[in-house]
């Protein structure tokens, strides 16, 4: 499981300490930071989209769907090893946002799934993701395009230069 449970003033520090071009969002309870996705090549189908979602709210909350202009649908999605194989498959009841808590999505674990890219995703522009929460209602980010090595090293997942 990637949810973690963490003081709301310690994310706020993280997003704080982040670079302008990383995109925060406070929307209600809700603070969703250092939202991105992966550049893609042409004729690639579908993209990823990580970001860190934090509730300042003492109920739960629930992320469970989303949409993009720039791609035909958008999937909550987990990743996890079957057969020694990573898989990834939809999760249709989404994810849980814990009261005072933390959802983290990231590579290799929980993330946004955009299907049906229409154009492939090019470095350096962002991509607009509206996230759909049962609390919270829809909240809209800009996913920055980063490169395709980008969080893939030892625990950096929040690093950008
Ligand atoms: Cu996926």
């Amino acid at each position: 499981m990637n949810i973690s449970r963490t003081f709301v003033a310690g994310a706020l520090a993280l997003a704080a300490a982040t670079p302008v071009v990383a995109q925060s969002v406070k929307r209600g309870d809700l603070t969703i930071a250092t939202a991105w996705t992966r550049q893609t090549a042409p004729g690639q189908a579908n993209g990823g989209g990580f970001m860190t979602i934090t509730s300042s709210g003492g109920q739960a909350d629930r992320l469970v769907g989303g949409s993009s202009p720039a791609a035909a649908r958008v999937e909550i999605h987990t990743m996890s090893m079957d057969g020694g194989i990573m898989r990834m498959r939809p999760l249709p009841d989404g994810l849980a946002v814990p009261a005072r808590g933390r959802l983290e999505l990231k590579p290799g674990g929980y993330h946004i799934m955009l299907i049906g890219l229409k154009a492939p995703l090019k470095l350096g522009t962002t991509v607009p993701l509206t996230l759909r929460f049962q609390r919270g209602g829809a909240v809209t980010v800009q996913l920055k395009v980063e490169a395709i090595s980008h969080g893939t090293g030892a625990g950096d997942v929040h690093k950008h230069h």
